[in-house]
């Protein structure tokens, strides 16, 4: 067993070398080299493959720590991994590929910075394969460079939080191949004491249900974190600028109100639900099984930490969560005047390219709110929403959770046709100079064999 820390296992107060001691059965005492400055090693796996370790985590950060010296350290492991004919299999915490489109903007403390260094090194010191953490979800993206050279990043969740997934991969020369599992039970008599037999009996007959109350619990607990006004906020910075986003201030108040009403019934009678907004708005909301839109981003979220999500634009949920933007806005836009819209619009415009943004553009996002009086709102909903439904309602990447990883890129489409076209030609030219040929020998019996 062979492991690598991640930003929870090692503080300031547990230093690197505590680490490799504790660990020293997983990975350390049989490691071929060992990095000083950090938990970074390597280690032969079998004859063809050797394992790359690398600590990407910065103590007491949830972000990533790498440096040019580790960069470094790891490039003269692939230079004599080339000389001793092995091939490299990394490990690390953080994500190296972007899971979920924008996730350096979205979730930036998830990703190598240097990610496009990363993936030009990753390719250049021929590794394919790298296994990574840390997000909790379970994905596998790939990237590949102009010369037709892929690597993938083979994402897993936590053991211990839903979807409590791990997985077994099988290697050999034509590629390998990625199952997903997932914990049912655990052993309950290594529990610690406190377990009421209420959660004693689930975690023995439905873990899964009880990892994802956890995970229901702990999403609650830290909603500022995620959906806040703060965090919303200084995430459409990262998208459109300061200045922009700085406007939309008052929405974002407006709209994490608004994520938090009942969709359907108002909870006291002079109190406020999502269906009567949009009902003034004459839009009409669908039927889901959600109690707020508060419960429906949770679910979204839910949809994508298990892998292959594969929510079509269409989908109701979507529906209902563009309603709930669409009238937020409608509330915070209602007393700005004409000016400051059209110049918020014109920013979201230049700062959100719609040629990433398929959405934004599609007729089923323009179609999906139904007629609205406002287009100028619509567009901005279109245009603010696109990144978030991008990102977490479908995923067009490799399948997530069973794969086949090929060990060589498949020849490119393109250089096929081009081989192709000059078979063809050559082809027709090697037609034409025997159909000639056989005209002059019939012109000029001399030619002929007899
Ligand atoms: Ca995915
Ligand atoms: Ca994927
Ligand atoms: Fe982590």
């Amino acid at each position: 067993m062979f492991v690598v820390p991640g930003n929870h296992d090692y503080f300031n107060r547990i230093s690197v070398q505590t680490f490799k001691d504790v660990y020293a059965d997983f990975g350390y005492a049989e490691a071929l080299e060992t990095d000083g400055k950090t938990c970074s090693y390597t280690a032969e796996l079998s004859e063809k493959y050797r394992l790359l370790a690398l600590d990407s985590c910065k103590p007491g950060y949830g972000e990533d720590g790498f440096t040019a010296e580790l960069l470094q350290w790891a490039g003269e492991q692939a230079a004599r991994a080339k000389k001793d004919g092995k091939t490299l299999i990394t490990i690390m915490h953080h994500n190296f590929l972007e899971h979920i489109r924008f996730q350096s903007k979205i979730l930036p403390a998830f990703i190598v910075r240097p990610e496009l260094e990363m993936k030009m090194r990753f390719l250049d010191w021929g590794v394919r394969y790298v296994f990574t953490g840390h997000t909790h979800a379970q994905d596998i993206a790939s990237f590949t460079d102009g010369a037709n050279r892929t690597v993938y990043d083979v994402m897993t969740t936590s053991l211990t939080g839903y979807p409590c997934a791990y997985r077994s991969a099988v290697l050999n020369d034509s590629g390998m191949d990625i199952q997903t599992h997932r914990i049912d039970r655990v052993d309950l008599k290594n529990l610690p004491a406190g377990y009421t037999d209420e959660l004693l009996e689930e975690l023995q007959t439905d873990l899964n249900k009880y990892a994802l109350g956890c995970f229901a619990h702990s999403f609650e607990k830290k909603k500022d974190d995620y959906i806040g006004e703060q965090a919303l906020s200084s995430m459409l910075k990262r998208f459109v600028g300061d200045k922009a986003a700085a406007f939309l201030d008052p929405f974002f108040r407006t709209f994490v109100q608004t994520i938090f009403l009942p969709i359907y019934e108002p909870e006291t009678p002079d109190g406020k639900c999502l269906a009567d907004l949009s009902r003034s708005l004459g839009l009409t909301v669908p039927e889901t099984a959600h109690r707020t839109v508060f419960d429906l981003v949770f679910y979204f979220v839910c949809v994508v930490y298990s892998g292959d999500e594969n929510l079509p634009y269409s989908d109701p949920q979507i529906l209902l969560f563009m309603q709930c933007v669409y009238t937020s806005l409608y509330e915070t836009m209602r007393d700005v005047n004409t000016q400051t819209r059209d110049a918020l619009l014109r920013d979201l415009r230049a700062n959100l390219s719609e040629d990433a943004l398929p959405f934004a553009v599609s007729a089923a996002g323009k179609l999906a709110l139904g007629t609205v009086k406002d287009d100028r709102l619509l567009e901005m909903t279109l245009l603010m929403l696109a990144p978030l439904i991008e990102s977490f309602s479908m995923d067009q990447d490799i399948p997530d959770n069973d794969a086949f990883l090929p060990a060589q890129s498949a020849a490119k489409q393109p250089v096929l046709q081009f081989l192709r076209q000059i078979f063809e030609r050559v082809f027709a030219f090697l037609q034409r100079y025997f159909a000639g040929l056989a005209r002059i020998v019939k012109k000029y019996p001399l030619f002929a064999w007899n």
